[in-house]
């Protein structure tokens, strides 16, 4: 009878050490606890002065620093004069869906003098993200930075940097982005285009009335600066350069990368990028700039430059009269450069082999694009000032994404009530042509409809993302809640499983939150859907979720309590 002892001894001790390791790694963890204001602050920019929606009078709004394995607990506190909610944009919200905050999607908008407190664990995330608002346009001024560091003991894949500089891109209207949201809701036509970029909330000395506020950022020689690069732009993907500098890529979304070395940068919105710098150079002043990859046809964008300046701590200080130095301009590409563009995009390798589902359970091929509603009946000329008397409309499959009104999709879920959404979102084009050519325009209307894809806890999924040229072909940003995912292959025209599949790359693929997949191409994505809930993917310009660029990702609860979604925290706000 000795031998089942022993067992059991060593059971008893296995037992007592992973109790003690988990503990151990619970003292770790700490929670942090923060509170949001959203309130209307004066902010003035291009010489004008609004009064813009914030987080703590802030703009942009607070950096929140943690470490991987950390709790968030914020309470957000909506003092403004709009409903509002924050989206913790590429934290996975394992088993906590009810505090990702996409609108109607899952939660009530939190309306003006209510508050909702968002709960959440980081969990195996390193990196950096980003948080905004969900909510109408809000996110043009509510947004800022998340980042999230190695658990304590733990280090970065590269030698620690000397500094680490977040670098928020972003787009301001010289007006109340809300109005011109609300405008182009009411005419039909595409929205007004931004005033200005920003770099950390200034424009730079490029534009009117703003060298004052230009965002500074430090460096010395033979240290090496972490720039922490988001596109929280709402409408713009963004090239950023650094005059006389490379860039170190090493990490994107919150993944880490193969190192590799690159003049220029390019980011759709919700996207970001980690790159090192080195303070290599003669000590002076050399800007940072960033500005407008458009590759929508005939379509009128903002063309200017956003400037920020790296600042050598030891750059000589100008005699006195003298004006400072003027600093150095990088070259940045053309604004329709897709081909430097497409180089960028297939430099990005994940640092070693991962683990890529093999094997596909739910294999789903989505278009994604414009199109242009005609005229209804009971609409007057004014309400129809898209092209040739059309309204602007968006869709994925066909379907142009309508979100409930009364309800969030994921208590509507959870609570069984029916006819809020319904389960039959395609899993393929209803129609197939040639989806990149001279589209028919019988083709250009799509429906509007709340239909999402309901997938089983564990199924591994691809997705093949596949853009349309209808209206005019485009990039677009596409962003997933819930989840990173690999993105196994890119490319231009229609995707062809026969002749693309065996291309993949299922070694080293990039892990990402939002791909940008190319104008009149496609980009294949693969992940595990092991994390139940009610996930958007749509795209990140602002401008098209608002014309239904949207679907819903409804993963069901596994087996047990860990393979399920927490229940809904008491103040979650009701409709
Ligand atoms: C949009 O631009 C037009 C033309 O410049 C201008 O008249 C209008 O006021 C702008 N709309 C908003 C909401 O700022
Ligand atoms: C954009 O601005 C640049 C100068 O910054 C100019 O060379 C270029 O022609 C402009 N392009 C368009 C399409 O307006
Ligand atoms: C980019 O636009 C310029 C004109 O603005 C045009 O001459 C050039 O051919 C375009 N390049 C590409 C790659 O489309
Ligand atoms: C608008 O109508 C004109 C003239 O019929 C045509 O050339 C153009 O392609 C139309 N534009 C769209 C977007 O349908
Ligand atoms: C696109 O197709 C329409 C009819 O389907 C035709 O009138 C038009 O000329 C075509 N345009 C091009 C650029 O091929
Ligand atoms: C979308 O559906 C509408 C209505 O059935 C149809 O007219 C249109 O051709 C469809 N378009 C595509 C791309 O399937
Ligand atoms: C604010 O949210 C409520 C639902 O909670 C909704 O009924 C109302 O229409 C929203 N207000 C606006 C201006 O969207
Ligand atoms: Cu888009």
């Amino acid at each position: 009878m000795e031998a089942p002892k022993t067992v059991s001894y060593s059971l008893m001790f296995l037992a007592i050490f992973v109790l003690l390791a988990s503990a151990l790694s619970l003292a770790n963890a700490k929670i942090q606890e923060h509170e949001f204001v959203v309130q209307a602050t004066p902010v003035k920019r291009l010489c004008n002065t609004h009064s813009t929606i914030t987080v703590n009078g802030q703009f942009p709004g607070p950096t929140l620093e943690v470490n991987n394995g950390d709790t968030l607990i914020v309470k957000v506190i909506n003092k403004a004069r709009y409903n509002v909610t924050i989206h913790w944009h590429g934290i996975r919200q394992i088993r906590t869906g009810w505090a990702d905050g996409p609108e109607f999607v899952t939660q009530c908008p939190i309306r003006p003098g209510e508050s909702y407190t968002y709960k959440f664990t980081i969990q195996g995330q390193e990196g950096t993200l980003w948080w905004h608002a969900h909510s109408s346009w809000l996110r043009a001024t509510v947004y800022g930075a998340l980042i999230i560091h190695p658990r304590g003991g733990e280090t970065y894949p590269f030698p620690k940097p000397k500094r680490e500089t977040p670098i928020l891109l972003g787009e301001w209207w010289d007006a109340n982005p809300i109005d011109v949201e609300r405008q182009a809701t009411q005419t039909g036509a595409a929205p007004n285009i931004s005033d200005a970029y920003t770099i950390n909330g200034q424009p730079g000395d490029l534009y009117k009335c703003s060298s004052q506020g230009t965002t500074i950022v430090p460096i010395d020689s033979g240290e090496t600066n972490l720039l922490r690069v988001i596109n929280a732009g709402l409408n713009q993907p963004l090239f950023f350069s650094v005059a006389n500098h490379k860039l170190i890529v090493v990490g994107a979304d919150a993944s880490y990368l193969k190192p590799f070395t690159t003049n220029v940068i390019m980011l759709g919105p919700g996207q970001t990028t980690d790159v090192l710098i080195a303070g290599d150079q003669p000590p002076s002043r050399y800007y940072m700039a960033a500005r407008a990859y458009q590759s929508a046809q005939n379509a009128p964008f903002d063309n200017t430059t956003t400037t920020a300046i790296l600042e050598y701590k030891s750059a000589p200080c100008p005699a006195k009269g003298v004006t400072a130095i003027k600093p150095l301009m990088p070259f940045l590409p053309a604004y329709n450069d897709t081909n430097t563009v497409t180089a960028f995009s297939k430099s990005l390798r994940s640092p070693r082999k991962v683990e890529v589902p093999s094997e596909i359970d739910e294999s789903l091929f989505f278009t994604i694009g414009l199109g242009l509603n005609n005229c209804p009946p009971n609409f007057s000329p004014s309400q129809c000032q898209g092209p040739n008397g059309t309204r602007f409309t968006s869709s994925m499959n066909n379907v142009s994404f309508v979100l409930p009104n009364k309800i969030s999709i994921l208590q509507a879920h959870h609570l069984g009530v029916q006819g809020v959404f319904t389960t039959d979102f395609p899993t393929k084009p209803p129609v197939e042509f040639d989806y990149t050519g001279n589209v028919s325009r019988s083709l250009w209307q799509p429906i509007p409809g709340t239909r999402v894809t309901r997938l089983k806890y564990g199924s591994r999924v691809q997705i093949v993302l596949q853009d349309t040229s209808i209206v005019t072909p485009e990039n677009h940003p596409i962003h997933l809640h819930g989840y990173d995912f690999y993105v196994v292959a890119e490319g231009f025209g229609n995707f062809n499983p026969k002749k693309h599949t065996s291309k993949f790359n299922l070694v080293d693929p990039p892990m990402r939150n939002t791909v940008a997949v190319p104008a009149n191409g496609w980009a294949v994505i693969r992940f595990v859907a092991d994390n139940p809930g009610a996930w958007i993917m749509h795209c990140h310009l602002d401008v098209h979720i608002g014309w239904g660029l949207a679907t819903i990702l409804l993963v069901d609860n596994g087996v047990g309590l860990l393979e399920s979604i927490e229940s809904p925290p008491e103040d979650l706000p009701l409709c």
